[in-house]
């Protein structure tokens, strides 16, 4: 979801166009009689899970041992954070884990997928160890093996200890042995427990939010900064696949995505030339390289500067054979020619085309998803898809201890059958993943957005769980 602010950033602004071909989008949508599907539909081999992050979730932000995270410094710097808030406390799921994990399953969901706090385990980013960081990961994996839900492990959800931050972070090319070093400590720690993983979550969210554009830690705002954290992201993604793959038999291994439908705003060719460039950066720049294609440099020349980075070896290094890929879905990106350099393309917003938007702006529109996962199914190299993200953000109300939630029921229904539908015309898609389980820290947007299918009051940090939540519990019953 915050990739939008990566192209808003840019100087993206809306254009006051209201496009006569998005009014009457409602009669288009084959899935809106959506919901007359069951579990069973997707097939038993299908995996129900939720996802979370660490930072977003866990408070405890300087408690047994932990180093400071480049977003606990970060989130300290006046007017970053929406209302001045930060994650120090956040969910509290650091002592509420059990209560939370408890949870998850009752909403019958079989999967929890968590990422583990890089200075919770190496304080002071490589080296010394932190016990007590250890032993936390290790009650949650226990405590999920014990009411039967599989964890999956994000190995990196971007946050990482600020003393590497104050050192380049991911524009120093010094991070991938950095990396490596952390990838290899948790692998080894937890690999006879864990199985699947996943090595980084959304390389483009945390290197153009935060190397680009500043809105996400360190606030970096530097085309060649940019540069130099995707590709030592992308050479740190294939490299973690590979310690990952030595580490732990039997590994299922992936990488997620920051996914958005990109349509021209009209059959302009400028127009849909920029349309072009911004699916090339928001949906190819991490993909292609994992996949032995290089940088989509045949849409956005500008990355041809990226040869300027590559050492001996690099090519080869930069790809890995994926078990599967994370597709993580929120929104359609409607896209029109920019003057700005570099990517020339701009967002024309969802609240200037009059179409329906959840709290952050971004257009819900399910046949994106649709669309991605058969965009994706063309690409060999995909050996298995999993929608690892799929939420919404909407005003929620708490009532009487319960929240009706029914838009957000309606967004899972109508993104469901987008899914089942791509399914059913033979894509490889095997799991669905909701963000996210509780209410959560949405980085600069800091509380506000809600995501989660239970309600958390901030102030009491008591949790209950919404008419979305009791939804899946009853539609994951089968
Ligand atoms: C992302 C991140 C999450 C966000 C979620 C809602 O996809 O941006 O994985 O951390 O909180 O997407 O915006």
């Amino acid at each position: 979801m915050e990739r939008r602010e990566w192209l808003i950033r840019t100087g993206i602004t809306g254009t006051g166009l209201l496009l006569s071909k998005y009014l009457g989008a409602a009669d288009r949508f084959w899935y809106m009689s959506a919901g007359d599907f069951a579990k069973a539909d997707f097939g038993p081999g299908f995996k129900w899970g939720v996802t979370a992050s660490s930072y977003q979730t866990e408070g405890a932000w300087n408690l047994d041992g932990k180093g400071e995270s480049n977003w606990d410094y970060f989130s300290r710097i006046p007017g970053k954070i929406q209302n001045g808030e930060n994650a120090d406390v956040a969910a509290d799921f650091y002592h509420r884990y059990s209560e939370d994990i408890d949870l998850i399953k009752a909403m019958n969901f079989q999967i929890f997928r968590f990422s583990v706090s890089w200075p919770r385990i190496l304080p002071a980013g490589t080296g010394a160890v932190n016990n007590k960081g250890v032993d936390f990961y290790h009650r949650v994996i226990d405590k999920c093996l014990s009411v039967g839900i599989e964890p999956w492990i994000t190995i990196y959800h971007w946050d990482m200890p600020q003393v590497l931050e104050t050192q380049g972070g991911w524009a120093n090319r010094k991070m991938i042995d950095w990396f490596s070093e952390y990838v290899d400590v948790l692998t080894k720690e937890y690999g006879s427990k864990v199985k699947n993983w996943i090595v980084m979550n959304e390389q483009l969210a945390f290197t153009g939010n935060g190397y680009m554009y500043g809105v996400f830690a360190p606030g970096r705002k530097s085309i060649g900064a940019f540069m130099k954290s995707v590709h030592h992201a992308v050479l740190c993604n294939a490299e973690g696949g590979r310690i990952i793959r030595k580490n732990v038999p039997g590994a299922n291994i992936g990488f997620t995505l920051a996914n958005t439908y990109v349509e021209p705003v009209d059959q302009k060719e400028k127009n849909i030339e920029a349309a072009a460039r911004m699916d090339a950066i928001m949906n190819r720049l991490f993909l292609e390289p994992a996949l032995g294609l290089g940088y989509p440099v045949d849409t956005v020349p500008i990355l041809k500067k990226m040869r300027s980075l590559y050492e001996d070896g690099d090519e080869e290094k930069m790809k890995f054979d994926f078990d599967f890929i994370g597709i993580q879905y929120y929104y359609r990106t409607i896209a029109a020619k920019s003057i700005m350099p570099g990517m020339r393309a701009k967002e024309v917003m969802a609240s200037d085309r009059g179409v329906p938007a959840n709290t952050m702006g971004g257009e819900i529109y399910p046949e994106g998803l649709y669309q991605i996962l058969k965009k994706f199914s063309q690409y060999k190299g995909i050996k298995n898809m999993i929608v690892t993200e799929n939420g919404t953000c909407v005003p929620d109300k708490l009532e009487n201890g319960q929240v009706h939630d029914k838009d957000r029921i309606e967004y899972f229904k109508n993104h469901l059958s987008a899914v089942l539908k791509a399914k059913k015309e033979g894509v490889n898609v095997n799991g669905y993943f909701v963000w996210s389980p509780t209410d959560n820290f949405e980085w600069d947007k800091g509380f506000s957005p809600r995501f989660g299918l239970v309600y958390i009051d901030f102030k009491t940090l008591e949790r209950c769980i919404k008419d979305s939540g009791l939804w899946f519990k009853e539609f994951l019953n089968g």
